[in-house]
């Protein structure tokens, strides 16, 4: 099961919105296939070890360990409990169920049903953890959210400026901004506020890794950013949601959607959107209102906290978080704190 947990890691940031896939096929003590889920709309990771498998007569007696309950359903793949049955192996051990409703229990019964033997709940607690965000996705219907800022060591995430000097202070260092470009990967939407769009004018993108860019949402009640009509958040280069409670304008701006909410804008109704769009997990990169917005409404799960060695000694204040960091590691000459929610 770990080995099904380090190739399903493999996908992260290939897969979404779909969960993180490992699967290795022993006969006779010994590995005789794997795979994992590669990319979105691919063949999920059953179809893959069972593939590589060279000998194909030992399935009859083979084990098949995999983190997460093989599908039951047909979506962009068919369903990979039947592909099991068909190659007659006998034994299954999976890690944590599906909780996708179309899913969730049945591909366990119907394996059952037919007489495979199947073991499930192997290092659960590992496995649940590599799918945060599928899980949290499917358990609570919203987005796993990740937040994301950089503060100088006395304290601050930005120094005091005016709405037009546009320039933002660099707080961390290059290391700790190419790991950020590695997160935007990673997660389907990037969150900032209406404040960062005028202060920072921030592009959203993934420019110093490889990688897709994510989904840019930009939560601006009252559309005063429109008065910055040439910020990079109404380029058309990436799709961009932009929340708000005005009347949508009559801007047509490609890929970008504009999404009336009623007032006063809140999270919940924003995760209710989010989760129509199946947007699974969310980065938020600030600034410190928004941040603390969610803070207050424990509406976070995970926040990452680069803390450079750097004084500001004025300035806006980081968010505080109410919680102990739960590990850290030094990022050049920066600290990166991570702190969970529970
Ligand atoms: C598995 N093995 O490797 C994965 C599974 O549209 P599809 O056909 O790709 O189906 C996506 C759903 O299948 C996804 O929501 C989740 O429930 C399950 N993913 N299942 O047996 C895999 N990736
Ligand atoms: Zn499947």
């Amino acid at each position: 099961m770990s080995r099904c947990l380090a190739l399903a890691a493999k996908g992260l940031g290939k897969v979404k919105s779909n969960p993180l896939v490992g699967c290795v096929i022993v006969e006779n003590d010994e590995i005789i296939g794997e795979g994992y889920h590669a990319h979105f709309g691919g063949p999920h990771a059953e179809v893959m070890a069972i593939q590589s498998v060279t000998e194909p007569g030992r399935l009859a007696n083979a084990t098949l360990y995999v983190n997460l309950e093989p599908c039951h359903h047909f979506g962009k793949t068919p369903p990979c409990s039947l592909l099991i049955e068909e190659k007659k192996i006998p034994h299954v051990v999976v890690g944590q169920n599906d909780p996708f409703e179309k899913v969730n229990g049945k591909g366990i019964q119907h394996l059952r049903s037919i007489g495979v033997k199947v073991e499930i709940g192997i290092l659960e607690e590992e496995c649940r953890t590599l799918n945060k965000r599928f899980n949290t996705f499917h358990e609570q219907k919203r987005p796993y959210v990740i937040l994301k800022w950089a503060q100088s060591a006395d304290g601050f995430i930005d120094a005091i400026r005016t709405d037009h000097e546009r320039k933002s202070v660099a707080i961390s260092g290059m290391s700790s901004r190419t790991l950020s470009h590695q997160w935007r990967t990673e997660e389907m939407g990037i969150v900032v506020g209406r404040g960062t769009v005028e202060k920072d004018n921030p592009q959203l993108n993934v420019r110093w890794v490889e990688g897709d860019a994510p989904i840019r949402i930009v939560i601006d009640p009252h559309l005063k950013s429109l008065h910055f009509s040439d910020s990079h958040v109404f380029d058309g280069s990436q799709p961009t949601l932009f929340f708000h409670t005005n009347q949508s304008p009559h801007l047509s701006i490609p890929q970008l959607e504009w999404i009336q909410l009623e007032a006063p804008l809140n999270w919940e109704s924003i995760f209710q959107v989010l989760y129509r769009h199946n947007i699974t997990s969310i980065l938020v990169e600030g600034g410190a209102m928004t941040l603390q917005s969610l803070i207050q409404a424990q509406w976070w799960d995970e926040a990452r906290v680069f803390v450079a060695p750097i004084y500001l000694h004025e300035g806006i204040a980081a968010p505080l978080l109410n919680a102990s960091p739960h590990h850290s590691e030094s990022i050049a000459q920066d600290t990166l704190f991570y702190y969970y929610r529970k």
